[in-house]
């Protein structure tokens, strides 16, 4: 088998507690470690340069998005054949890294997910409320997926060359997961999911469970009405438009039968009727947009 060239890039902010020791076990396995030290006003960035790793530095919190961005950036200039993203909190296991890998060094994968769920049985140090909200999130964009993936969130994945070229992350949050799988399901890479364990022992979360959460499913939702503009945006317009026209027949119907105007239904008539029509010309702008911009992408 022909040995590939891999990098492993951490985003880490304000993770001096556990830098030293994930660069220096992961020197064990990768000769090329990229750090993107988004801001953080600890030692993380000084650590991981002194141990040798590429650090990139952001002036100021960008976000873990953004700490992505940097990272395929840089993984691409280096010309690397594969990626692995790696939590800097000490949650991810060394030992996973090889599954990961493994169904971009067979050719069977262009993406692989450690997935946090995939095992029941591994699921068990997860907190409660994280698992209900990470399954929401992962069945929301299995909405725009074809393959049904069971962990859109994890931040531990291997990506190939190919993908490093193609896509371009642009979320500066967490949703950049979500982003990432999207532009792959369009560009029709495989993505495949492996089973990992993570650890929750402390307090391993950067951000509050409740801005995580909903800025997530903000930007799922703004990935996929960009991805699927008719079925987001014109489906619940063209509803949206019939029942309005259904109201504004019946205020006819009435004032023809009484001369009278029911100020309600008259009202909900006009309201929905607009309604549904901003949205119908939503859909079909940003419909004709993204396909004009994905025309002019492909003949780049
Ligand atoms: N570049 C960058 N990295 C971040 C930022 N916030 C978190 N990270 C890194 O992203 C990784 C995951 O962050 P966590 O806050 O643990 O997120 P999580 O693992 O999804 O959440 P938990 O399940 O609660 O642990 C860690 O390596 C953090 O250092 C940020 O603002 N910028
Ligand atoms: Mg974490």
């Amino acid at each position: 088998m022909i040995k590939l060239e891999i990098a492993i890039g951490i985003p880490a902010y304000n993770e001096e507690k556990n830098i030293a020791s994930i660069i220096l076990k992961l020197k064990k396995i990768a000769n090329k470690i990229i750090v993107c030290d988004d801001g953080s006003n600890d030692l993380t960035g000084k650590i991981a340069e002194e141990l040798g790793a590429i650090v990139i530095k952001h002036d100021r919190n960008l976000g873990y998005g953004a700490g992505i961005g940097s990272i395929f950036l840089k993984a691409k200039e280096i010309n690397v054949d594969a990626l692995v993203t790696f939590d800097a909190d000490g949650q991810h296991q060394i030992k996973d890294i090889e599954m990961v890998l493994e169904p971009i060094k067979d050719n069977n994968a262009d993406i692989v997910i450690g997935s946090r769920f995939l095992n029941e049985g591994d699921t068990k140090e997860v907190p409660e409320y994280r698992k209900i909200g990470i399954k929401a999130i992962t069945k929301l964009t299995n909405a725009s997926l074809n393959e049904k993936l069971t962990d859109s969130q994890s931040g531990f994945r291997a990506y190939n060359q190919k993908v490093l070229n193609e896509i371009t992350p642009s979320d500066q949050g967490m949703g950049v997961s979500t982003e990432i799988l999207i532009k792959a399901n369009s560009k029709k890479f495989k993505i495949v999911e492996v089973p990992i364990k993570v650890l929750y022992d402390g307090d391993t979360s950067t951000h509050n469970p409740v801005s995580h959460g909903s800025s997530v499913i903000l930007s799922t939702m703004k990935f996929i009405s960009i991805e699927h503009p008719l079925k987001f945006y014109g489906i619940p317009g063209l509803g949206f438009l019939i029942s309005g026209l259904f109201f504004i027949l019946w205020t006819l119907q009435i004032f023809g039968e009484s001369r009278q105007i029911i100020t309600n239904i008259s009202l909900i008539g006009i309201g929905t009727t607009i309604l549904g029509t901003i949205l119908m010309v939503t859909a079909i702008s940003l419909f004709s947009l993204v396909t004009v911009v994905k025309e002019r992408n492909s003949n780049q």
